[in-house]
């Protein structure tokens, strides 16, 4: 079994409900346990500014899935969102990155672990702190260095039971 630590964010439709509905779909993955889940996350746009503030949080599990198996049943859970955005003819509502897992680099045409974007992050780093902050991810640093780092400003963290705006 592996640490697997996950990324989420969505902002479109019911972000705070696609975030905690793909929480539930992570708890289900087979040879998959949730071991934490943060808290959730308002944050500013990052890259293209031109869009709704996004939910973020992470998740850390324990699996014995592959690193691309991984990734194919996270890129599975997305779909399942995208269908039902589809149906709304809206754009994509759920994003989940595989961040980290542990023992495993590596660079191919489908995944790069630890993921390349994580320090240049406050939306990544402050849930991700939440559940390590003394985890190194190589190449980039401990955790709770990173975020110390980065600028919050304009991330709030939502709180608990708040599910919908
Ligand atoms: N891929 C390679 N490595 C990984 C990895 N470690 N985890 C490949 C996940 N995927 C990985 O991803 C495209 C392909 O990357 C995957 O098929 C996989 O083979 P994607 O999620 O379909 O593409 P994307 O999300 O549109 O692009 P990208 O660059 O991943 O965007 P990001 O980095 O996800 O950023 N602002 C805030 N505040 N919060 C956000 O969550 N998210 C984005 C999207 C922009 N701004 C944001 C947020
Ligand atoms: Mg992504």
């Amino acid at each position: 079994m592996t640490a697997a630590y996950v990324a989420l964010g969505g902002n479109i439709g019911d972000p705070c409900l696609q975030v905690l509905d793909a929480m539930d779909a992570l708890a289900r993955l087979p040879h998959t346990r949730l071991l934490r889940r943060s808290r959730l996350y308002r944050t500013p746009p990052w890259g293209v500014l031109a869009q709704p503030p996004f939910v973020n949080a992470a998740a850390l599990l324990e699996t014995g899935l592959e690193p691309h198996a991984l990734l194919d049943a996270l890129l599975a859970i997305e779909q399942r969102a995208g269908r039902v955005r589809a149906e709304r003819n809206g754009p994509r509502t759920l994003d989940l990155d595989l961040l980290h897992m542990d023992g495993v680099q590596l660079d191919d045409a489908r995944l790069t672990l630890p993921h390349p974007r994580i320090a240049e992050r406050a939306f990544v780093l402050l849930p991700l702190a939440e559940l390590s902050p003394d985890l190194v991810l190589p190449g980039q640093g401990r955790v709770a260095d990173l975020l110390a780092a980065t600028d919050t400003q304009g991330c709030e963290r939502l709180a608990e039971g708040r599910v919908a705006e």
